[in-house]
């Protein structure tokens, strides 16, 4: 067994180190601030070739494989946290699922133009009724000749409002639950899309979370996703893949809370010594790497498994499980460690501690993670 990266690897990782640091951290204040979109860091991203790490090379993407997607994620969700959302839903939901399920004409269509940037792309399967239950879904299609007609209303879509092109899970037959689901592309600019309310949230405010409208938005044949009521099995193949990225972003929080910290533990003196030579902070600091360490080992364990072409549902949700505790608990480690000064907007942690929240809900609540793991090994 061989822990480390390769020099490849490891000159990817430099590179989205250095880019995030020095693009997407100052933006990421004023996108928090404002709760405006992360527009320019996505676009630079492009230009990095940061949307195409799940399309293959011949369609014009960086394909980085799973791994490489994670190193990269790492990196923008230390920086910047709702780039990181809009990055890893556009890759591992939108691209992926094009690339993995469409066919050649799907892919020539639209793999290069979701590559280079020129659309960006939103996964809709969440509805009011059905978040965790997500084959209790009712958003309904209904074939009208060659064409199917969408109707429904799909909520809590990341960058709904601002994307160019969205995979949506819609009902083809209502008595047949999970078995009653397909998978359509649907283009934001076709009559009938619609983006609605935007969710006034506790943190990735730079990541715009919208209801979508769908008005009898008609859907050419050309665009179902793999086979007519098979959708379900590819929504949720798409989110073993998913969680591997939010875990990534859990990483990528917990890192920048721990590495604050020790900074903050090194300038400030209480009792006339630094913080850092206070044991209570030592523990606190020992507990939140061990951590980062124990969710990056999962995480790349399930990152390795997908590129090796093996299963690896259960090892994401035991990656995105561990990784959003490892961010929620250095959050709060961070703020503590920090005292007052982390309670204010002066500091970054402050802005981390409201991030880490959704780890633990979406692409799956930490309880869905739980039950997914447990059937894996009692086939309940
Ligand atoms: N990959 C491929 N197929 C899968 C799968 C996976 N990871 N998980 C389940 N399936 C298939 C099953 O094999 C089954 O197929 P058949 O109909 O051929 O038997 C079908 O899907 C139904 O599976 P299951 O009975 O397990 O479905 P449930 O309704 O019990 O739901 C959970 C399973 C709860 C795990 C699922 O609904 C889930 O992940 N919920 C959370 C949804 C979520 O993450 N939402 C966030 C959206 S993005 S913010």
């Amino acid at each position: 067994m061989d822990f480390s990266l390769s020099e490849d690897q490891q000159m990817l990782q430099q590179a989205a180190r250095e880019f995030a640091q020095n693009e997407l951290v100052d933006r990421a204040v004023v996108a928090d601030r404002d709760e405006v979109f992360v527009a320019d860091s996505v676009r630079m991203c492009a230009e990095m070739g940061f949307l195409g790490m799940a399309v293959p090379e011949a369609h014009g993407g960086s394909e980085l494989g799973a791994l490489g997607s994670s190193l990269v994620l790492i990196e923008l969700n230390k920086a910047c946290a709702s780039t990181g959302t809009t990055i890893s839903v556009h890759n591992s939901l939108a691209c992926e699922s094009i690339a993995r399920f469409g066919n050649d004409e799907q892919q020539a269509r639209y793999l290069p133009r979701l590559a280079s940037g020129e659309m960006l792309g939103a996964y809709a399967l969440s509805e009011a009724g059905s978040g965790s239950d997500a084959g209790s879904l009712v958003c309904k299609a209904t074939q009208d000749g060659e064409d199917w007609i969408l109707d429904g209303t799909k909520l809590w879509i990341s960058h709904g409002s601002v994307c160019d092109l969205v995979v949506v899970f819609a009902r083809t037959d209502a008595d047949a639950r999970t078995r009653g689901i397909t998978a359509f592309v649907i283009e934001s600019a076709w009559d009938g899309y619609k983006s609605g309310k935007q969710e006034l949230k506790m943190g990735l405010r730079g990541s715009p979370t919208v209801e979508l409208h769908l008005d009898g938005v008609r859907v050419p044949a050309a665009n179902v996703l793999g086979e007519v009521n098979k959708g379900f099995g590819i929504a949720m193949s798409l989110l073993d893949g998913g969680r591997i990225g939010i875990a990534s972003q859990g990483i990528g929080i917990a890192e920048a809370c721990l590495e604050a910290s020790i900074k903050y533990a090194g300038e400030r003196e209480q009792f006339g010594k630094p913080l850092a030579a206070f044991g209570a902070i030592q523990e606190k600091i020992a507990e939140m790497a061990t951590r980062v360490d124990a969710a990056k080992l999962l995480t790349w364990r399930a990152a390795w498994l997908k590129d090796a072409g093996e299963p690896h549902g259960r090892e994401a949700s035991m990656a995105k499980l561990e990784a959003s505790r490892a961010a929620n608990y250095g959050a709060k480690e961070a703020v503590q460690i920090h005292g007052g000064a982390g309670y204010t907007r002066d500091f970054p942690v402050e802005r981390y501690f409201r991030d880490a929240r959704v780890t633990e809900i979406y692409e799956g609540t930490t309880e869905i993670q739980k039950l997914v793991i447990a059937r894996s090994y009692l086939r309940a």
